[in-house]
């Protein structure tokens, strides 16, 4: 379906009219903020791995140490980076208009949260979080965990996992179930930095548009939810998401980059 190029300054229009906005996000959206995503090739020693296959209980099972040192490696990596002009501009719009803006995100990396969001939907777990690689008895505590890679639990040898959503993996039942509704709920949905590869989540653009919200994706190349949108503006987050979401922002029509 040949699409009418929407402009920033329609879609800005879209925004100021919209009384429920829904954000998805994915791993474009920390792309300017250095974070790798899964589509680049992973870095250095790394880009040997199909980072699918480690980010799964199969993955690390097989091979425990060599994924928790992934993981390791990723914490270390947002640990050093900061939120970017993206993160900062959904931030500062939900909190200058209250309820009005709901972040899902297919991200672990918090740093929706680090710019400030609240309320944030995380689909897939959280990086910096731990838990028990199985069902944790009386004696596996967390925090008498020792150290190691994988920590495990000194009594039973139960082994630490990270607090992601691996995939082959349920995604948390009332977090999909919250983003669901804010999907059905939204007047305008903005897809921002995602492949639209991965399900359920990517499934969330298409249930808001059927609900009868506008739907603009956010991304430099085209996705997989390019044919769900109304409207694609060809940028980044952090050059797209300020131009949209600040006041007075949305100059006229132009060619977005
Ligand atoms: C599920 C946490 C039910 C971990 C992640 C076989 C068995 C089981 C399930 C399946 C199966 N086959 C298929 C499935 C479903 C599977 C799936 O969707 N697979 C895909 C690959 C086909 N899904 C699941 O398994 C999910 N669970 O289905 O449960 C179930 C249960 C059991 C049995 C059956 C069914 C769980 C999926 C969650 C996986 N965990 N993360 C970790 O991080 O280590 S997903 C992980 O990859 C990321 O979190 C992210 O979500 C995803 C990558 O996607 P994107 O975010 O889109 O990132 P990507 O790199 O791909 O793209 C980046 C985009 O940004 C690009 O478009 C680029 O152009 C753009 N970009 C770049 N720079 C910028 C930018 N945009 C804007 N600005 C920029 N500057």
């Amino acid at each position: 379906m040949k699409k009418a190029p929407h402009g920033l300054h329609t879609v800005h229009g879209w925004v100021l009219e919209a009384e429920r906005i829904a954000v998805l996000s994915g791993a474009g959206m920390s792309a300017e903020s250095g974070v790798p995503t899964f589509r680049d090739a992973q870095d250095g020693y790394w880009a040997q791995f199909n980072p699918q296959d480690m980010a799964s209980e199969r993955g690390f099972r097989a091979a425990p140490q060599r994924v928790w040192d992934w993981y390791a490696h990723r914490r270390a990596g947002v640990a050093q980076v900061q939120p970017n002009a993206g993160h900062v501009a959904l931030a500062r719009f939900a909190r200058a208009h209250p309820g009005r803006l709901t972040v899902i995100t297919q991200n672990v990396d918090g740093l929706h949260q680090r710019a400030g969001s609240s309320g944030v939907l995380c689909l897939h777990g959280d990086l910096l979080a731990d838990r028990w690689l199985e069902a944790p008895r009386a004696c596996c505590r967390l925090e008498d965990a020792e150290p190691g890679s994988p920590p495990r639990c000194g009594s039973c040898g139960n082994l630490v996992r990270p607090g992601v959503v691996w995939f082959g993996e349920n995604l948390p039942v009332d977090v999909f179930e919250a983003a669901r509704q804010a999907a059905q709920g939204a007047d305008l949905m903005l897809v921002v930095g995602t492949a639209g590869a991965v399900y359920p989540a990517a499934g969330l653009a298409r249930l808001a548009r059927q609900a009868g919200a506008r739907v603009v994706v956010v991304n430099p190349v085209a996705s997989e939810l390019d044919d769900v949108a109304h409207g694609v503006l060809r940028g980044t987050a952090a050059q797209l998401l300020p131009q949209l979401l600040e006041p007075g922002a949305g100059r006229p029509d132009q060619e977005t980059p």
